[in-house]
């Protein structure tokens, strides 16, 4: 193995984990890459394998028992992890508190907020025992203010900037740096997600404006990776320019 830092990338198959993924490769991180979708986390790490040294695990985040064997999983070699990027999560639907679907809820709590702490919890053993680390959390402008139907995506957001700033305070007497980046629209499969499937839908939300891309967030970890030793950006919230709250847009 190089000496490269060992970053692990949840969701690394789509989106912001992808770009994450493909810009640390040559930025000198060690990838592990983790998602469902095995054949995407191959065909990803054949193609990093050009860069840097990459692994995968294909884990669903809301078992718990398959998280933690599938991290105590690793080879020696990568066991050693200085950087979690908590990533993978998703919106599930976007309906009134009143109609909204149980197993939407309990898909977005499970994953968004119960799934990142399941992660953390199998990868702080070694961070807090070198007493060194850096996880980074994506939250979300979801996560900052409320919007019609964004209820439930919402509650798991703001957890998710909760549980980022308790993480800090705890981890604090072990040198773990803690971030959360806190991104507005950007397109992805997101909407496809949240819209379960439904393509026309999904482009409608990102149409007459530039939306962010998953680089402009890989680009924000980057930088927040690469600060001296004694600087933490601690909470950071970005929106495409023709954003300007959780709901006001400039469309064209
Ligand atoms: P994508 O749908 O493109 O990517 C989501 C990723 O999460 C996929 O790699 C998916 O992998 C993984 N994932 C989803 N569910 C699970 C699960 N149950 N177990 C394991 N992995 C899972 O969306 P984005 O890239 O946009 O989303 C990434 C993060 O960014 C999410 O936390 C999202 O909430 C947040 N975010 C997104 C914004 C946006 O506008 N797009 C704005 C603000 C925040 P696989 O299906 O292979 O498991
Ligand atoms: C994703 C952004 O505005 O759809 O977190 O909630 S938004």
């Amino acid at each position: 193995m190089t000496t490269n830092r060992i970053a692990l990338i949840t969701g690394a198959t789509s989106g912001i984990g992808e770009a994450t993924a493909r810009l640390l490769a040559t930025n000198n991180f060690n990838l592990i890459l983790c998602g469902r979708r095995k054949d995407r986390l191959q065909k990803l790490a054949t193609e990093l394998k050009t860069h840097t040294e990459v692994t995968t695990l294909s884990f669903e985040v809301r078992n718990q028992k398959e998280v933690a064997s599938s991290i105590e999983s690793l080879a020696t070699e990568w066991k050693d992890i200085d950087v979690l990027i908590n990533n993978a999560g998703n919106a599930h639907g976007l309906d009134p508190i009143q109609t909204g679907s149980v197993e939407d809820w309990d898909s977005m709590m499970d994953i968004n907020v119960k799934g990142l702490l399941y992660v953390t919890k199998a990868v702080l053993p070694v961070m807090t025992k070198r007493n060194n680390g850096h996880i980074i959390n994506i939250g979300s402008i979801a996560g900052k203010e409320v919007y019609a139907n964004g209820n439930v995506y919402c509650a798991s957001k703001f957890a998710v900037d909760a549980v980022t700033k308790g993480m800090r305070i705890d981890l604090n007497a072990h040198g773990i740096k803690v971030t959360a980046i806190h991104p507005g629209l950007v397109e992805t499969e997101f909407s496809l997600v949240r819209f379960k499937g439904d393509e026309e839908r999904s482009k409608n939300v990102y149409k007459g404006f530039d939306p962010l891309v998953g680089n402009d967030i890989a680009d924000l970890i980057l930088f927040t990776l690469t600060r001296p030793q004694h600087v933490v950006i601690a909470d950071l919230v970005v929106l495409p320019t023709a954003q300007a709250s959780a709901t006001v847009v400039k469309k064209t």
